[in-house]
This record gives C-alpha cells, structure tokens and sequence, in this order.
C-alpha cells in the first residue's frame, strides 16, 4: 500500500485496533463484535449518544425511537454504535437488551458529560453519554462520524452564569464529525456560533445557507459554511482528518418541512419554559433535560413528535454520509 493512503488509514483509526488494543484505556471499553468487524473492515460505523434515550425523551418513545435509529443507519448501509456506560464499563455499541435497560433506567441513569466520565467509570456506575462524552469514546476507538438531535451550547444569559456546555470544548478538541439539528431556541444560538469560532470548530449547514434551530429550519443566523450532499460531507471530514486539525465538524441538517410548521408554537413553549426554569432556580445539567421535558408538556407532545421526525432524519443522512466517507477512504 502507498504510504499515503497508509498515513490516511492510520490518521483515521489513530492507531486503534479493536482486536489489540494498545493502550490502559482503549482496553477499558467494549466493543460490541459487529462494531468491532466493522471497524476492522473499514466500513462506515455511525456513533450514537445516549442522553437522548435517557433525559431526552419519556419512556417508551425513547426506546422505540433508538431502535428505529439503528435501523436507519442500517438501512442506508452502515454500522450503528450506540454509546453508554454500563456497570462502569464504557460500551460501544449495545445490544437490544441494553439498549432496554438504558431506556428504562432513564433519569437514573447518571447523564454524563466529558467531567463525569471518570467518576461514573470509577464507581461502577450507569452513564448516559452527552455529545462531549459520545465524542470522546467514538474518537478513541477511530468512528469519525456521530449522529444526534441537537447539541449543547451556550445558555441563554450564558455571558454572566458561564453556563457554557462542554459538547462545544470537546468539538474543539475532538476530530469526530457530529451530524445534528443545529441548536435549540432554548439556548442563545449567535454565541454558540461565536463560540464555535472561537473553537475553531467548522460548522456547516446542511442544504441551506441558514444555521437551522432544531424545531425550525431557520435560526436568523448564518452558517459559515455550506454542503449539499452526502459526499461534500464526506470531503469534508476526510480533508479535516488529512490536515490533522483535530477539531471536530458540526454539520447542521434542518428539519424536514413537514415537521417545521409546528415551530412557532413550540417557540412560545419554549419562552414558558425558560420563564419556569428561572422562577424555580433550574439550572446546570439540570436545565437542558427540564427545559425538554416542559417543551413537550407544553405543546401536548408536538416537540417530541418533531424530535423524533429530526433524529430519524440525521440518520438517514449521517449514515450516508458514514458510506461516503469510508468509500473516499477505500
Ligand atoms: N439537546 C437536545 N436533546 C438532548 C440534549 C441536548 O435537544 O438530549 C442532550 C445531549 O446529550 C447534549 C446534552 O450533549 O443534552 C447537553 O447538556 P448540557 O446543556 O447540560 O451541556
Ligand atoms: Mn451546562
């Protein structure tokens, strides 16, 4: 092989092999066997969070919605690896009964963010992995392409409380490509792109000059980027990995028109919400899953309905952007 297309294999893997893992911490995850054969192939794997099933969405919708994922990704020709920690273990990709197990556990188990990894892992705990923390462990076991609902971001009157999530410090470290809705109204979107910058995070609105803002296809913010294929996006990470930026990639995908109509009514639950979540002093990691699940009271379940239209969506697309890619890389 020539030695360029070797230094593109190894920029990708970083030096992980899932049959012989090198390192303390490589050897501290499972891999499940078909993310495993995936991954040694070279096909395209599709990493998958885990907060979603257990703060982002009520029981039972959660679990049929992460079935239904998995099998979009399947469907449009890749691997999913959902990504959690159970019993202490770092897990990537689970099996039906894990996935059950998650799903049920919901708001017990603990959400983890890239500063509670250590600790959930310590203390044989059960962890539902954020964006940062999915990044993290789709980054040490080589799976450059992870697909969401929307990403953290920074707090609406972020500037004075710092309320600021990790998931936009980890895409400024982390050289994997998150594939999302953009960013929910519940956060202050013109800082989360300013702080993105400031990252030196790419982010690129998905058929569309607009920044998207989850439940609507439209934020008022420009992306600074755009790309209207799987295949731009595919380019686009490869060119990332070859550069060796290592930043990661925000991609932002609008949700489908027939989905968006109910924007504005879920724009004025969310001004509610926001409005109960500062008379009742929420805040910290406790906002975002409180901010989601009043949304969806609120609007008698027309934001999950949404949520799970967008999710499915992302799906669809990062999975084919997951074939592009390792195509380019064949
Ligand atoms: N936004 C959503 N649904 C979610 C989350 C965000 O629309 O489930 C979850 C993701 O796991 C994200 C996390 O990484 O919340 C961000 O939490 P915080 O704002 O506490 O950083
Ligand atoms: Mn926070």
């Amino acid at each position: 092989m020539a030695s360029w297309a070797l230094s593109r294999i190894t920029n990708l893997q970083k030096h992980f092999n899932p049959t012989n893992p090198t390192s303390k911490g490589e050897r501290m995850v499972k891999i499940s066997p078909e993310v495993s054969e995936a991954l040694s192939l070279g096909k395209a794997v599709v990493a998958l969070e885990s907060t979603i099933i257990s703060h982002g969405m009520p029981y039972p919708q959660n679990l049929e919605t992460a079935k239904e994922v998995e099998a979009i990704v399947r469907q449009n020709g890749a691997i999913p690896a959902t990504i959690a920690i159970l019993d202490g273990i770092p897990c990537v990709g689970l099996s039906v009964e894990e996935l059950e197990r998650l799903a049920i556990l919901g708001r017990k188990a603990r959400k983890t963010a890239r500063r509670d990894i250590a600790h959930v892992v310590a203390t044989g705990g059960n962890g539902a992995t954020t964006v940062s923390t999915t990044m993290f462990f789709a980054s040490m076991v080589g799976i450059p392409i992870f697909v969401t609902g929307g990403i953290g971001g920074v707090h609406r009157h972020g500037e004075s409380t710092m309320d600021i999530s990790s998931d936009l410090i980890e895409l400024g470290r982390t050289p994997v490509a998150v594939v999302s809705a953009g960013v929910k109204s519940i956060l202050d979107i013109s800082r989360t792109l300013e702080y993105l910058e400031t990252q030196g995070v790419c982010v690129a609105a998905y058929q569309t000059s607009e920044f998207p803002a989850f439940f609507t296809e439209k934020s008022g913010c420009q992306a600074p980027c755009r790309v209207d294929s799987p295949e731009d996006c595919a380019r686009l990470i490869d060119t990332n990995i070859n550069l060796q930026l290592k930043t990661g990639i925000l991609i932002a995908v609008p949700i489908p028109t027939e989905h968006s109509a109910s924007g504005n009514i879920i724009e004025s639950a969310i001004q509610r919400a926001l409005k109960e979540a500062r008379e009742q002093n929420i805040s910290g990691s406790a906002e975002t899953p409180f901010l989601l699940a009043r949304v969806n009271e609120l609007t008698g379940g027309t934001s999950l309905s949404s949520n799970i239209a967008l999710v499915k969506n992302n799906a669809r697309i990062g999975a084919q952007i997951a074939v592009s890619l390792s195509q380019l890389q064949e």
